[in-house]
C-alpha cells in the first residue's frame, strides 16, 4: 500500500462527501433546506463581514455599543481571576476590550475549527496583553474533544463568552441543547455572557435582512455558487432570488432562496425539481424577549444576574450564573 498519498484518495474528500450528503438530504425534503453553516465559507464569511457594516443591519453595531458602554459593569460582574472561554471565537475581536477591562484575568481560551484564524488572533491579543495566559483550542465546540483541554486551566471562575447572536441560528430546541451543554461544562459559580437579538418591529427586522445594497442577497446566493463549484451542480443563479421575512409565531427571521421558474437542478447524478415560487430555506435568525431568554436560561440551569440593552431595546447581552 502506498501511504505517501494524502487524502483526497480516490478523488473522495471526506469533507466534500459530507457536504454532498447534507445538500442531497436537505433538497430531498418537502420544504427544501440547506444547513446554514455552509453559508460561511471564505467568500460567505467575507460577505457576512460586509453585512455587519451595513446601515440596515443594526445587530453588530448595536452589540458593540452595548459592550463599549457597559464594559465596566461587565468586568465587575465577572470579577477578578476569571477564565474566559469563547466557543467559535473566530478572529477574537469582540473579546479584546473585555479582556483589557478585566482585573487579573486567569486566562483566555478561544475555540475555533480554523487554526489559521485562531493562531493569528492569539498573536494579536498576546501582543496587546503580554501577561495574559492564552490557550487556543482548535476544534468544533459542539464536540467533546475541545472541552477536554479545559480542566488544565485554573481560575477563580469560568465564564463562557458567546456574543454575536450566534445562538439565534439555533431553533429553540437546539438552543436549549447547546446552552445546557454549556451549563454542563461549568460548575457552581461559573457564568455565561451571551448576546441575543431582541424581538422588535418587523419593519426594522426585515430591512436588516433585505438590505438596500443587496449584500444579504449575495450572501444567500453564494451558497448556490458554492454548491456549483464544490459539488459540480448546475444551479442557474439568475433563476433564484433572495427572500427574508419575519415569522411572528416562530419569532424568527427566515432566509430563503426562491425559484423563479419550474426548473431542474443536477448534482452528481441526482436531479432536483423546483416549482416556480418554491423555496430553499437557508437560515433562521431567532429573536428573543428579555423574559423569554431568561426563561430559556433558567430551564437549563442558569440564573440571570444582568441583562444589558441599548436605548431602543434592539439587542441584549445577558450575564447568567450556574
Ligand atoms: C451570524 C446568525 C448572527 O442572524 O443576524 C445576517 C446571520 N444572516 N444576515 C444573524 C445573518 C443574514 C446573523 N448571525
Amino acid at each position: 500500500m502506498n501511504m505517501a498519498i494524502n487524502p483526497p484518495h480516490n478523488g473522495v474528500d471526506p469533507e466534500v462527501q459530507v457536504f454532498l450528503q447534507d445538500v442531497i438530504s436537505g433538497l430531498s425534503r418537502d420544504q427544501k433546506t440547506l444547513p446554514c453553516k455552509y453559508l460561511y465559507d471564505e467568500s460567505g464569511s467575507r460577505l457576512f463581514e460586509r453585512i455587519c457594516e451595513l446601515k440596515d443591519y443594526y445587530v453588530t453595531r448595536t452589540e458593540a455599543d452595548i459592550f463599549s458602554g457597559k464594559l465596566e459593569q461587565m468586568a465587575s460582574a465577572i470579577g477578578p481571576d476569571a477564565l474566559i472561554i469563547e466557543p467559535g471565537a473566530g478572529n477574537c475581536e469582540k473579546v479584546e476590550p473585555l479582556l483589557e477591562e478585566l482585573t487579573s484575568p486567569a486566562g483566555y481560551m478561544p475555540m475555533d475549527i480554523s487554526p489559521e484564524i485562531l493562531l493569528a488572533a492569539r498573536a494579536r491579543i498576546q501582543a496587546r496583553l503580554p501577561n495574559l495566559h492564552i490557550h487556543a483550542a482548535v476544534g468544533d465546540f459542539t464536540a467533546r474533544a475541545v472541552w477536554d483541554e479545559l480542566p488544565a486551566m485554573k481560575a477563580r471562575r469560568r465564564v463562557i463568552f458567546f456574543p454575536g447572536s450566534t445562538i439565534g441560528n439555533f431553533d429553540p430546541d437546539q438552543a436549549s441543547v447547546l446552552l445546557s451543554s454549556f451549563a454542563n461544562r461549568l460548575s457552581t459559580g461559573d457564568a455565561l455572557l451571551i448576546g441575543t437579538d431582541l424581538d422588535k418591529d418587523p419593519v426594522v427586522l426585515e430591512r436588516a435582512y433585505n438590505d438596500s445594497e443587496q449584500v444579504t442577497a449575495r450572501f444567500n446566493k453564494n451558497l448556490l455558487k458554492r454548491i456549483n463549484t464544490e459539488l459540480g451542480a448546475d444551479f442557474d443563479l439568475s433563476m433564484f432570488s433572495h427572500r427574508s421575512f419575519y415569522h411572528p409565531i416562530r419569532q424568527r427571521v427566515e432566509m430563503h432562496l426562491v425559484s423563479l421558474a419550474d426548473q431542474s437542478v443536477h448534482i452528481r447524478g441526482e436531479t432536483f425539481h423546483f416549482r416556480e415560487g418554491e423555496t430553499i430555506h437557508t437560515e433562521n435568525s431567532h429573536k428573543y424577549t428579555l423574559e423569554g431568554f431568561k426563561t430559556l436560561l433558567k430551564s437549563v440551569g442558569f440564573s440571570t444576574a444582568y441583562q444589558w440593552t441599548d436605548p431602543s431595546n434592539h439587542y441584549a447581552i445577558h450575564f447568567a450564573e450556574v
